[in-house]
């Protein structure tokens, strides 16, 4: 059995982690079929992904047993293997959705976070787990921590170490929601995204990011830049167009 499994419904594309018994650690086995599952997303026809873990785990980052024999090169090891992935999920044109089905630490943590939501079940934790071990936050994990927390709680979450339950994390900021069936809940947001103009779905995921960078200035330009755009798509029209005619709208990612 593939330690990554995708399946398609329609317009959206779920990914899963699948190493249930080890809580779908990371390891060289996962990172390529990550690797390939964030590379079918891509394909046009996709307008929403899903990314969440079989059995009781989300993901619980790096699979310590391969730090075990010969010393490695972590940092290029993250270089090589975690770096691309945190890049697909950011560089797709596409809302990802991470339904946090259980357990999530380290770089399982980073993981979801870099996601464009995330749903978590009400059984879900969430566990720093670099600085238990003596590492630091890495895979995106102070990037994307300290954008959703904000400075003091990200440190003081990130350092402590201490789990944090699924209502601690939608205090937190760190999820969107907390529900019962994080999958089913996450693939009814999937399918609502599916139905939106995709490329003012994509441009508005890029503006969010580009605005965490840019002056005032600067992202008041990318959004003439962006909207010059979007205002030429057939999408558009059709928007505009089934709002006169008092019809739902089906837009054709054009
Ligand atoms: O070069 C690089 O790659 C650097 C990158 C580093 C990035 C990182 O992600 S560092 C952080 C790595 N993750 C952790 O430190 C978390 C370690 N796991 C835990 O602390 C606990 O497992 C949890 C608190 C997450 C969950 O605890 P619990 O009691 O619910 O489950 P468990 O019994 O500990 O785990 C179940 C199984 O999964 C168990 O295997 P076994 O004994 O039944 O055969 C356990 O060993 C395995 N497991 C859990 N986490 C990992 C793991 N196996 C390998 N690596 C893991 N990270």
């Amino acid at each position: 059995m593939s330690d990554v499994l995708t399946g398609r419904d329609g317009a959206v594309l779920t990914v899963t982690l699948n190493r249930p018994e080890k809580l779908n650690a990371l390891t060289a086995g996962v990172h390529a079929g990550l690797h390939d599952a964030l590379a079918e997303a891509a394909d046009d026809e996709i307008r929403a992904v899903v990314l969440t873990g079989a059995g009781r785990g989300f993901c619980v980052g790096q699979d310590l047993t391969e730090f075990q024999g010969a010393a490695r090169d972590v940092g290029a090891h993250l270089r090589a293997t975690y770096h691309p992935t945190i890049h697909a999920i950011r560089g797709l044109d596409k809302p990802v959705i991470a339904a946090v089905n259980g357990v999530c630490a380290g770089a399982g943590l980073s993981l979801a976070a870099a996601c464009d939501l995330r749903i978590a079940a009400d059984s879900a934790t969430f566990v720093p787990g670099f600085v238990s071990i003596g590492l630091i936050p890495d895979s995106g994990g102070s990037w994307f921590i300290v954008r959703l927390l904000g400075q003091a709680r990200a440190f003081a979450f990130m350092s402590s170490g201490r789990t944090a339950t699924a209502a601690d994390a939608l205090e937190l900021g760190l999820v969107n929601e907390v529900v019962e069936d994080a999958g089913a809940r996450a693939a009814e947001v999937a399918v609502a995204y599916a139905a939106l103009p995709p490329l003012a779905v994509g441009m508005t995921k890029h503006l969010f990011e580009h605005a965490v960078t840019a002056t005032l200035d600067e992202q008041l330009e990318q959004e003439a830049k962006l909207q010059s755009l979007a205002a030429q798509s057939e999408d558009f029209r059709e928007g505009v167009t089934a709002f006169l005619e008092k019809r739902p709208p089906m837009f054709s990612g054009r």
